[in-house]
């Protein structure tokens, strides 16, 4: 299968809305809390190592940034959450940025939550799925690092986060995901896709 994502390239950073891009096509957001495997998740996608920038410090990726796959669709890398070393009001403006391009960003079509398995559904987690709920927001949510556990305990851990997640958005997917050993990763393409009406 061709990889519709092949041609990303880096287009802008942002450190609020007034300095995205024209609010054009389709748009795709990866979110999550800090060192889930957003950045990862986007190269691994886009079958380019160095695209986004990834790092074993976590908060690294401080700006939106927007990527581009075609003239009429996008990948964004959303700042990670719960970085516990980002003072109370750099928390709280960010919450706001966040908020706000998750309503008012016309061209987003769908929000990429990711989630490592080994620590599904925190308290923020479930913050994001109601914003999205009341912004009527589809959600595909991405069980991160799946490599790190055995098949059996990922595949438990998929059920009991489905089961979960649908009491909280009534259009969310989820499936198992690792930029490491390429698990979900045809599911993720396939997801983006749809959303971005790729083919
Ligand atoms: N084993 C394993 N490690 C992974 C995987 N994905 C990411 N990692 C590691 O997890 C760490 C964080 O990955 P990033 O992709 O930078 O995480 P992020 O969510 O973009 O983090 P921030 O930008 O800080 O919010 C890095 O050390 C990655 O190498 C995976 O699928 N498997
Ligand atoms: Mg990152």
């Amino acid at each position: 299968m061709k990889n519709p994502f092949a041609a990303a390239q880096f287009l802008t950073s942002a450190a609020r809305l007034g300095q995205a891009p024209a609010d054009a096509g389709r748009e795709a957001a990866f979110a999550g809390r800090s060192n889930a495997g957003k950045s990862s998740a986007l190269n691994a996608i886009a079958g380019h190592k160095g695209l986004a920038r990834t790092s074993k410090t976590p908060g690294r990726t401080q700006l939106i940034n927007f990527f581009r796959v075609t003239d009429d669709a996008r990948l964004v890398d959303l700042p990670g959450y719960g970085y516990a070393k980002v003072p109370p009001e750099v928390k709280a403006q960010w919450e706001r940025h966040l908020t706000a391009y998750l309503k008012h960003r016309e061209s987003l079509v769908g929000l990429v939550l990711l989630m490592d398995v080994r620590h599904p559904l925190t308290d923020f987690d479930r913050q994001m799925l109601a914003w999205c709920r009341d912004a009527a927001l589809e959600v595909h949510v991405l069980l991160t690092k799946a490599d790190k556990l055995k098949r059996g305990a990922a595949q438990n851990t998929l059920l009991k986060v489905r089961r979960d997640l649908a009491g909280l958005h009534p259009q969310v997917s989820v499936q198992l995901f690792s930029a490491l050993d390429g698990t979900g990763l045809d599911a993720a393409r396939a997801q983006l896709a749809a959303w971005l009406e790729l083919d």
